[in-house]
């Protein structure tokens, strides 16, 4: 009897979800990365730079996409104090002021770090003149911006990679290791309010750099050093989001500090191609899931609004495309991953520069003991499109043995899979299928994991 009271309340709830959902117009869910952040409880932001703001497409899509704005070099050491005691903070309170007028969080990036450090500090030998000298401009900026921080990298890239030891800096040679935790008092002093964040790259995963942050934190926590979050800047290269991200936000967060995700950027050989664009918005997609699953993952920043402005280009020659709008503002694959990630809707009609989403769904249609088939369907979102891709990373020991009304090259574990023609193009609304049939002679006939995108 009960069950049968419940089978029925859950025919009528499924029919009042079906009716929620057709009576509400397609922009009901979030549209932007920063509402659909906010809906989750979550800050989406970008860095973004004081020369580019007068380009107005570059300072429409930071207004209208992003809801925390890291200076992207404004706010470093040789811009703030070029000369001993002598400070400007003209670019940076310009940023910070744009922010301000439109209720955007600000990350204050960064405090100590030795890159973009001016030669007289790097020139300092005694370690009371550094430590002086270090408390002073964290004392001098952390209190300029002071009520409009929200978050500081107090201390940016302190550890090498790979051994995990601390890194040969004017800092750690001349204060010794005591030099962050003096650096995160000060910050404290400086700005009782704003959250302090120890900040670094290829702390993503768990390797020996992580697990020696992880240790600092800890040792920080257990002696009552200010620190309350942990920034993975997350420069990732494409298909590589280390599978235990989420693992090791996780270990942070149980220290009892948040994780930010604080300069995400992931990037491929140029040119972009469909394909990559595809690989890319599912890596996208993922750091998104990790950070959605750990309740201390509060923040994420991109690093830059456009691939024409990226870091990428001048650093690792041939490579780039790394972030979620391309050259010409328009969103890429990994946009709508992203936002999609985040409960938002991709693709409203009149959208500057969308070339229309699609999003799939897989269905296992039947299995036997070493093999399986499976179903994609790809759906318009609410315009037309005229092509699409589908991405499947199968789990270990699957491989593809027939695939029907799809077009399929295969890269390692991952099949990338467009239409055969006749079913390319597709109206707002509907959708193509296409299905195949997996080996598994380990009998994993587990679900791979599938993303699509536009064209
Ligand atoms: O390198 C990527 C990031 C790694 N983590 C810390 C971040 O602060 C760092 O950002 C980058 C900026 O995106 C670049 O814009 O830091 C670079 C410097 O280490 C910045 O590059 C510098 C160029 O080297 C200079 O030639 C240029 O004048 O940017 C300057 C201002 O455009």
């Amino acid at each position: 009897m009960r069950r049968a009271f419940t089978a029925v309340l859950g025919a009528a709830s499924l029919l009042l979800a079906m009716l929620v959902a057709v009576a509400l117009p397609a922009s009901a869910a979030p549209g932007t990365l920063g509402e659909a952040a906010a809906a989750k409880g979550r800050v989406f932001g970008t860095a973004a730079a004081q020369g580019h703001m007068g380009e107005s497409a570059y300072a429409t899509t930071l207004d209208r996409e992003f809801n925390q704005l890291t200076p992207e070099n404004e706010m470093k050491w040789e811009t703030t104090e070029p000369s001993r005691d002598s400070f400007n903070f003209s670019a940076a309170d310009q940023l910070v002021s744009h922010a301000q007028a439109r209720s955007m969080a600000v990350r204050g990036h960064t405090l100590v770090w030795h890159s973009q450090l001016p030669g007289w500090v790097s020139g300092i030998s005694s370690r009371d003149d550094l430590l002086g000298v270090m408390r002073n401009h964290i004392a001098k900026e952390a209190g300029h911006f002071a009520g409009k921080v929200d978050y500081w990298d107090v201390v940016n890239e302190a550890f090498q990679d790979g051994s995990g030891a601390r890194r040969d800096s004017v800092f750690q040679r001349v204060i010794g290791d005591g030099y962050i935790e003096e650096a995160f008092r000060a910050a404290r002093q400086a700005d009782p309010n704003a959250k302090l964040c120890y900040n670094d790259y290829n702390i993503d995963g768990q390797n020996a750099k992580s697990n020696a942050v992880y240790t600092m934190v800890q040792d920080f926590k257990a002696r009552g050093v200010p620190i309350d979050c942990v920034g993975l800047q997350a420069h990732l290269t494409l298909g590589n989001v280390p599978s235990d991200m989420q693992a090791n936000m996780q270990r942070f967060a149980a220290l009892g500090v948040d994780v930010h995700i604080t300069e995400l950027d992931i990037r491929m050989n140029t040119p972009a191609d469909s394909s990559k664009l595809a690989t890319q918005a599912n890596d996208y997609k993922k750091v998104v899931q990790a950070c959605l699953a750990v309740p201390r993952c509060t923040v994420i920043t991109v690093w830059g609004i456009t691939d024409k402005y990226s870091w990428v280009p001048d650093t690792f020659p041939g490579e780039g495309a790394a972030l979620l709008f391309d050259d010409n503002y328009n969103k890429k694959p990994a946009y709508d991953a992203a936002l999609e990630a985040l409960g938002g809707e991709p693709g409203d009609p009149g959208d500057p520069g969308d070339p229309g989403s699609v999003s799939c769904a897989y269905t296992r249609t039947s299995q036997w003991n070493n093999g399986f088939n499976g179903q994609v369907t790809i759906t318009a979102g609410s315009s037309a499109i005229s092509s699409w891709t589908v991405v499947m990373t199968l789990n270990s020991g699957q491989t593809i043995s027939a695939l029907w009304n799809g077009s399929a090259g295969t890269s390692g574990n991952v099949v990338t899979v467009k239409p055969v023609g006749w079913n390319s193009t597709l109206a707002a609304g509907t959708s193509a299928s296409f299905g195949f049939t997996a080996s598994a002679p380990g009998g994993n006939v587990s679900d791979p994991s599938v993303t699509c995108g536009t064209p």
